[in-house]
């Protein structure tokens, strides 16, 4: 289903044409009212004014997550105070958050891209949604919370935590749509099953997953779970949060909203612009956003865009599902490893569940992975052998597709660590055994 039709099945000409003219503006836009934007554009001797076509877009400099930082908080807003109506931040594992401002209009177009998602995934006014992100400075529930309604939807602000009440109230209230991460949601239906209920209990029909990483192996294990649809939508705090890109009903990739958005792909490494297809580091600039316009934003989510018309009629190019982030990317032994790339094989492993820690050590010069994944039943630990073979297994499976050598411990059924937003997949202790070392 479409909320905006004309837009979303727009002609790439007329398309292209209204992105020129936005990037123009933007650009420009950022270059009067934002210090930062105006002292990067004076150093590289670049002139907003000039530009005239999209490929100018290469010219401008990029803005990373530091430039953000180091104007904290508010230096990077490009309207003023006055006409800012809503302040969010995103948690930031260390140091100061990132913050984002949004206008009236700012606000309007959230709803509208979020309104688009849902309607793409088959959410209609018809469904009850319950939102299990948390409310707050993250962007994620009230982000979703205001598309839904737009879209006429019935939301239920449930938020997150109190996983027994959510199962209650997902009964009770015959929710059909749930909006989580995908490892709560996961870890939701363990609480169900827990709780004595059957999936035949519970009405959801869909889940709209994101802020973080889902394969399709993870996805298979969700839908099972719940008995549900299940699709990814991606997005950002520094760019809007959700609302930049979701699956339709054909899951064939992430519909861009590209007349907001305008996406590259980049050699995370040395900067360069990749070819059209080519797996690299995304690259975002705002088009439209009044608040906080961010230029060549570099996101570090690596993924790969399509450009061709997917079947559902949609124009706007897709990307595929992130594979990682370039800062979680793993080198064991010369060899690049993503987490996504573990959970994979993991989850074609009907004895483990979806519960999984990757820990990484330094030994001598050399890193190594452990990979602990919980058993579904405690049963196998009962036999040595059974649990051995299980192990090499897996070991084998990873060997296959990762082409080295990891740790497998098979571990106790609810020991690993439940998260009711982000799961946390990497240990990295490389840094306490490099103090031990006396570096
Ligand atoms: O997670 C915004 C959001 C909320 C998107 C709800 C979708 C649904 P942040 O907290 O700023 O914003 O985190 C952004 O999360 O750079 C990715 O690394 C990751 N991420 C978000 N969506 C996906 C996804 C929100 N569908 C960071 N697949 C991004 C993989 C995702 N990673």
């Amino acid at each position: 289903m479409f909320f905006q039709k004309e837009i979303e099945t727009m002609n790439r000409k007329d398309l292209e044409q209204l992105q020129l003219e936005r990037l123009k503006w933007v650009a420009s836009y950022c270059y009067e009212n934002v210090k930062l934007y105006h002292d990067k554009f004076d150093r590289a001797g670049v002139d907003p004014y000039k530009i005239r076509t999209l490929g100018d877009l290469r010219y401008l400099p990029y803005t990373t997550k530091e430039d953000i930082r180091d104007t904290y908080p508010y230096g990077m807003f490009a309207a003023p105070m006055k006409q800012i109506v809503r302040i969010h931040a995103s948690s930031g594992t260390t140091g100061k958050p990132t913050v984002v401002g949004y206008t009236k209009k700012d606000l309007d177009t959230w709803s509208d891209l979020v309104a688009r998602l849902c309607a793409a995934a088959g959410a209609t006014d018809e469904d009850i949604a319950q939102i299990a992100f948390g409310y707050g400075l993250f962007t994620g529930a009230l982000g979703l919370h205001y598309g839904l309604e737009k879209l006429g939807t019935a939301v239920v602000p449930t938020s997150s935590g109190n996983t027994e009440k959510h199962v209650m109230l997902m009964k009770d209230f015959g929710t059909t749509t749930l909006i989580s991460t995908p490892s709560y949601a996961l870890y939701m239906a363990e609480v169900a099953t827990r709780l004595g209920y059957k999936k035949e209990d519970f009405k959801l029909r869909l889940g709209l997953f994101g802020s973080e990483g889902c394969t399709t192996e993870m996805r298979d294990k969700i839908e099972e779970a719940w008995g549900c649809f299940a699709t990814d939508n991606y997005g950002m705090s520094e760019l809007m949060g959700p609302g930049v890109a979701g699956e339709c009903e054909l899951r064939d990739g992430l519909h861009f909203a590209e007349d907001h958005f305008l996406p590259e792909v980049i050699d995370s490494a040395t900067g360069e612009i990749l070819p059209e297809g080519a797996t690299g580091e995304l690259v975002i600039t705002t088009l439209t956003k009044e608040g906080f316009p961010v230029l060549r934003y570099r996101t570090k989510d690596i993924t790969r865009l399509n450009y061709a018309p997917c079947a559902c009629g949609r124009t706007h190019v897709r990307m595929d599902k992130v594979i990682g982030r370039s800062d979680d990317m793993l080198k064991i032994r010369g060899v690049n490893v993503f987490p996504s790339q573990i959970e994979s094989v993991l989850m074609t492993v009907p004895q483990v569940g979806g519960h999984y820690l990757l820990i990484v050590r330094r030994q001598g010069f050399m890193d190594t992975l452990e990979v602990q994944v919980e058993l579904i039943d405690s049963s196998l630990l009962t036999s040595y052998t059974d649990l051995e073979n299980l192990q090499k297994l897996v070991k084998n499976k990873l060997h296959t597709v990762l082409g080295i050598d990891v740790k497998v411990s098979l571990v106790q059924p609810n020991t690993l660590e439940r998260t009711t937003g982000k799961a946390k997949r990497i240990l990295d202790l490389r840094k306490e055994g490099e103090e031990k070392a006396g570096k």
